[in-house]
């Protein structure tokens, strides 16, 4: 993948800070398709870190360097871009839209100070952009809006930019503003450039890149003044100069600086959000957004660290972003890379990270998505500025920077890196919870090994992933985020040599008896040699639900000696875990030995076992069993809208809707107890039927029976196996 990069030719060396205060960590967010690749690959192209922009056609740009992303004509991980503009070096973080890789999205905006929020002028606001919005909001995230595509004949500037202003506008429009005006060609058709509203200096691409930089001309005069006075007044709304709006009433013209920190201080505030025209394919507005990203945007400085304790989790004070301060650094994200093995990128919040060091690495608190508590002193040999899929070799990295090392011996995405003797840790960032399982099957037993070995590294890089090996169901079950995030993962299996398929998943199921009946076990074998001779009655009763097993005996006259008793309790036992009718484990019975006979040399505890066996076998026929599925408690989330869809399918699904409660903003929240055999592909139709913008998760509630008719066909199938 590296090559790829070299023969579009990255020019130069990685660019290297020294202060916080010329760092911006930008992550791009939105809807997928929206242009956020092709925008990163354009921005890198106009500030000559490649000499020329790759496409998503050819498969050919920085950021999807991954042959699953070539495949998916799509980002499918979190990548990071450097480039330089005016002394500022920007790492963009370009995530992938596509909901199944919202871990990714999280991920970049841990790493991230910034987000530039990307919305297709093609395409608008859907639930899915307002619902990637939110994901910027929870982590309070300041942000701007890149309005994209705004080349292509269906682009609709100027309603994209109302529609944003409708839907992200908190308390009034006036917090979503142009800061542009775009600028036409004479038959006034097409965009050629931008007209800086506080600048007031205008880019013309007119002739191409790079554009021609002037001052406004006159017959932009009348638009630009109520364009301008409408921002200028949506700014200091917000500033925390109190002056500032007076002084502007009284009709003095504030200067360029001013305004322009002033929107810095209303952008990092989180109360302002800034919109910019840009086209990845034709460059326009490329300019005007570098002037954005550095001026507008805040550096690491103004981000409030996440908190640190000691690895024992006693408190440690809060730290700033300060290159000599101790340090601290966290693995935002874990890539396998074929050739150079485990590539970790490590967004440095501390201190100052430095090759041939001794790091202290810390994970904790992620046992349950399979990473146990580990805590390790390794060398950190080489840091290396990430481009892309390529990696170039940096001196250091300061607070507030981004890296990538390789070849950690135990850093998994979470983790911490600090000192050896100033051992830190930070808590891991809020990870979604997969919830699509998958079953994979290997080809042959050597594919089963190489399946076992890869996955485990796989699983152990991508928190979003779990990995169970269910022994009831004897399935290998692989936990994703959805159908592309599957595809993702067993597309590098089968790329690693392991031949593999999928199959349905099968859900745990119990068996019960539903009426008492008795049970004759008769295990006699006189013929020639040794004998075997045991005899047993049983009685079985059906007992409430998880309640379990119990074993009673109510045998006269010694009929089963006292010493095949619990031989009798074994055999009933192993026949409960091997099933009656479908081979699921039986439950909530209470079996009474009543009677029985032995012989005085042929009878055996294994004879006795056996009886048990076949006594509770002879019940199950004479009696009824029914299996017993196991039925979740879901949580849906979704826009009000979607409200009556979501119930109507619960209902198909055999659930049972237990309340609904309006949630803020207009969303509302339905719990539900569903069977787990209905939800296995939950998360796909979820998805379709809420246009991507509908959540749910869901836990264990109860063992309960299941219809006769779908018991039936379970029971064939298990026959089948
Ligand atoms: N005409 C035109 N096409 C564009 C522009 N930006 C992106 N495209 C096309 O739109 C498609 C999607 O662009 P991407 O850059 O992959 O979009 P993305 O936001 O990265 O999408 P995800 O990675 O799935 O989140 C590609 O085929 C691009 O060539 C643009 O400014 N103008
Ligand atoms: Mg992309």
């Amino acid at each position: 993948m590296a090559q790829k990069t070299q023969e579009k030719g990255v020019t130069g060396t990685a660019p290297v800070v020294d202060a916080p205060s010329n760092v911006r960590n930008v992550v791009l967010v939105g809807h997928s398709g929206a242009g956020k690749t092709t925008l990163v690959e354009t921005l890198l192209a106009s500030t000559g870190v490649i000499s020329r922009a790759g496409s998503i056609p050819d498969g050919t740009t920085t950021c999807d360097h991954d042959p699953a992303a070539v495949k998916q004509q799509r980002s499918v991980s979190l990548a990071c871009a450097p480039l330089e503009h005016d002394g500022v070096k920007i790492n963009l973080l370009d995530s992938p839209g596509y909901a199944d890789f919202v871990g990714e999205l999280r991920a970049g905006l841990r790493a991230a100070d910034a987000a530039l929020f990307v919305v297709s002028a093609v395409d608008g606001v859907d639930a899915t952009t307002v619902a990637l919005w939110e994901e910027c909001a929870a982590v309070g995230m300041p942000r701007a809006v890149a309005i994209t595509r705004i080349d292509h004949p269906r682009a609709d500037y100027d309603e994209t930019v109302a529609q944003c202003q409708r839907v992200f506008g908190d308390s009034s429009s006036s917090s979503v503003l142009p800061l542009y005006l775009p600028l036409h060609n004479d038959a006034g058709d097409t965009v050629v450039g931008t007209v800086g509203l506080l600048t007031q200096r205008v880019f013309d691409y007119s002739d191409g890149y790079p554009p021609q930089v002037r001052d406004t001309d006159p017959e932009h005069a009348a638009a630009m003044e109520e364009a301008r006075n409408t921002l200028i007044e949506g700014i200091i709304a917000e500033s925390e100069d109190e002056t500032l709006m007076d002084r502007y009433l009284s009709g003095e013209q504030l200067d360029e600086q001013t305004l322009i920190d002033d929107l810095e201080t209303a952008v990092t505030g989180g109360s302002f959000y800034p919109v910019i025209g840009v086209c990845g394919d034709t460059q326009v507005g490329v300019d005007a957004l570098l002037e954005v990203l550095t001026r507008g945007f805040p550096s690491p400085l103004e981000h409030a660290l996440p908190a640190v304790t000691g690895v024992d989790g006693s408190p440690r004070d809060l730290l700033t972003c300060d290159p000599n301060g101790p340090l601290v650094a966290e693995v935002v994200k874990t890539t396998i890379d074929s050739y150079v093995g485990r590539v970790s990128l490590v967004r440095v919040f501390s201190g100052t990270l430095r090759p041939d060091t001794i790091a202290h690495v810390s994970g904790h608190g992620m046992a349950e998505r399979g990473h146990p508590d580990h805590d390790a002193d390794e060398r950190v040999a080489h840091i290396y500025s990430p481009l892309g899929g390529e990696l170039r070799e940096v001196p250091y990295c300061i607070a507030g920077d981004i890296c990538a090392i390789t070849k950690s011996g135990s850093a998994e995405t979470g983790d911490t890196i600090s000192v050896k003797d100033n051992p830190l840790l930070m808590a891991p960032w809020e990870m979604p919870e997969p919830l699509l399982p998958v079953a994979i099957v290997a080809k042959t037993r050597s594919d089963e090994d190489a399946m076992a070995k890869n996955l485990g590294r796989l699983v152990a890089g991508d928190p979003t992933m779990r990995l169970e090996r269910n022994a009831e169901t004897r399935q290998t079950v692989l936990w994703c985020m959805g159908e592309s995030h599957a595809d993702v993962v067993l597309d590098r299996l089968r790329a690693g040599g392991v031949e593999l398929s999928t199959e349905p998943v099968r859900v745990a199921l119990r068996e019960t008896f539903t009426s008492a009946a008795k049970g004759h076990g008769r295990h006699v074998k006189q013929s020639g040699g040794h004998g075997q001779y045991a005899v047993c009655d049983i009685e079985v009763e059906p007992l409430p639900c998880s309640a379990g097993f119990e074993y009673a005996v109510r045998v006269v006259g010694g009929a089963v000696p006292h010493q095949y008793i619990p031989s009798v309790e074994k055999g009933v036992r192993a026949q409960m875990e091997r099933g009656m009718t479908a081979g699921y484990p039986v439950v909530d019975i209470k079996v009474t030995l009543f009677d029985g006979k032995a012989h005085s040399v042929d009878s055996s505890d294994a004879a006795f076992q056996m009886a048990g066996s076949l006594a509770l076998r002879d019940a199950a026929e004479k009696g009824q069993v029914a299996l017993l599925e196991p039925v979740d408690e879901v949580t849906v989330r979704v826009p009000d809208t979607y409200v009556g869809a979501v119930m109507g399918d619960m209902s198909s699904r055999r659930g049972r809707v237990l309340g609904t409660e309006p949630d803020n903003g207009e969303r509302t929240v339905i719990r539900a107890e569903v069977p787990a055999v209905e939800l296995t592909r939950y998360a796909v139709e979820l998805r379709s039927m809420s246009s991507g913008a509908g959540t749910f998760s869901r836990s264990f509630a109860r063992y309960e029976p299941m219809p006769p008719h779908l018991a039936e066909q379970m029971s064939k199938e298990a026959a089948e196996r």
